[in-house]
């Protein structure tokens, strides 16, 4: 490969040498040779083979307005110009944070108010735990600690995100603190069995009230959930699941934490995955497309019930980062909510999803090994099986899906494999060409992979 100046650099052997990457078996990364990206434009990526590859999960689901966006670079060599960074402790604040925290209050919905600003979901996450548990102690009921999260759950690779999810491996490599409980998942096609899936939400949901009075309400700090898992899988719950969910946490006095890292600004077809599912949440946790992923920035929305008390009854919350309100995160979010908005990212979602979806049933409900097809706004999934009528998944959980992931990428498609299941959430900007392409290069893929194992497939 060669450098800008045509120099040959092995990129792969240095990378072998030098770095180590998140989430990653190195023994077998090494053995395989990573992939090198070397640049991106709309929805595809360029690797330095000269791939042209359609990224059909925008990222790590986070290039909302997709790649190579002019505004964006301009918003963040404006604001570097003027002010590159500042930081918001000791009585000062800069106008881009401020603007954006203006912007989010608007934005989200009515009640959450206040932002506080990190540099990525996890910390977002970490932030919003210890502000829950910060808020009962200012109330006096400093037992209320214990944090309800759901298995399959992500939350982030911190000690405390790792904890609230259920990530079971994650779990087992230290990411297992105390004062943390989880609960059965929305997920109908895993677990739902004969119920019908309005009444499996029910069901799931009551396993929430039902840890709660195990465990007791006065030990509870928050619950929290993503509108629907994303890395679990794209568990979309049943529209029974999240009213009740209200209702629990209300009826037990226990904060409801919305982590919308991935649902907001506009994935699930409205602008956060609370107004799609109706849920009314205490606090957001916000990342990813808030700057489209061209920089790192995070937020937690606070609504007014906890807002108050930290504000006006709780003193110093002895919490934040170096670079809490970075003034050119700030100023490229600003940007990319201008694009979010301007050109409707969130409608367009919800238009093209059902493009998307109709698309991949025309073409897979007939497969033997799809299960199921299921989506909502432009993030949906396609669970492989190893018996349709039954739902039964293959053994060994993951290998499947591994051989479709790499099919995916043999025919120019990022798509991602979360144990079987194949996921998908395009940049927002996608178009329905775009569209056409992913899911053929989809289809293509699973096929392909169907033909290595279709002795394991009942037909
Ligand atoms: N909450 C949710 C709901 C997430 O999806 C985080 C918190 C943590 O965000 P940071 O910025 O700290 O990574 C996430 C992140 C995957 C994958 O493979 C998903 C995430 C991150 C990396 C990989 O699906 N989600």
């Amino acid at each position: 490969m060669l450098d800008e100046i045509g120099g040959v650099v092995d990129w792969q052997g240095l990378d072998a040498a030098h770095h180590l990457h998140p989430f990653t078996d190195h023994k077998s990364l090494h053995e395989a040779g990573v992939r090198v990206i070397t640049g991106a434009d709309g929805v595809f990526l360029t690797d330095s083979k000269g791939n042209r590859i359609l990224d059909g999960m925008a990222g790590l689901w986070c290039v909302a307005a997709g790649y190579s966006r002019r505004e964006l670079v301009e918003a963040a060599a404006a604001q570097m110009t003027k002010l590159p960074y500042y930081n918001t402790f000791f009585k000062t604040t800069n106008q881009p944070a401020v603007a954006l925290a203006q912007r989010l209050a608007r934005l989200a919905p009515a009640g959450l108010n206040h932002a506080f600003f990190a540099c990525s979901g996890s910390e977002a996450v970490d932030t919003a735990l210890r502000m829950a548990r910060f808020y009962w102690q200012v109330l006096g009921k400093p037992g209320k600690k214990i944090v309800i999260g759901r298995e399959y759950g992500y939350h982030g690779s911190t000690t405390l995100g790792a904890s609230a999810g259920g990530m079971v491996d994650m779990h087992n490599q230290g990411g297992d603190m105390p004062h943390f409980a989880h609960v059965l998942p929305p997920y109908w096609y895993g677990y739902g069995g004969q119920m019908p899936p309005e009444e499996f939400g029910l069901y799931a949901a009551c396993q929430l009230e039902e840890k709660i009075i195990a465990l007791g309400p006065d030990n509870i700090a928050a619950f929290i959930g993503e509108p629907l898992q994303g890395a679990g899988g794209v568990i979309i719950p049943p529209e029974s699941y999240w009213p009740e969910i209200n209702r629990i946490c209300k009826a037990y006095d226990i904060l409801l934490i919305a982590d919308e890292v991935i649902c907001g600004f506009g994935r699930t077809g409205k602008m956060f995955g609370s107004d799609t599912f109706g849920i009314e949440p205490d606090m957001m946790t916000m990342a990813k497309a808030i700057t489209s992923g061209y920089l790192p920035l995070s937020a937690v929305m606070v609504g007014n019930r906890v807002a108050d008390v930290l504000v006006s009854e709780a003193g110093e919350f002895y919490h934040g980062f170096t670079y809490s309100g970075h003034p050119v995160a700030c100023a490229v979010a600003l940007a990319n909510l201008d694009i979010i908005e301007g050109e409707n990212l969130p409608g367009r979602a919800a238009a093209m999803g059902e493009i998307l979806r109709a698309k991949l049933h025309d073409l897979l409900d007939s497969h033997p090994m799809v299960g199921e097809i299921r989506g909502v706004g432009l993030i949906g999934a396609i669970e492989l099986t190893a018996d349709k009528r039954t739902r039964k998944f293959f053994e060994k959980r993951g290998r499947v899906g591994m051989m479709c992931r790499d099919a995916c990428i043999e025919n120019g498609l990022v798509m991602r494999a979360v144990r079987d299941t194949m996921v998908f959430s395009p940049p927002l900007i996608i178009s329905e060409d775009e569209i056409s392409m992913l899911v053929a290069r989809a289809a293509r893929a699973i096929e392909q992979t169907y033909q290595r194992v279709k002795h394991e497939v009942s037909v």
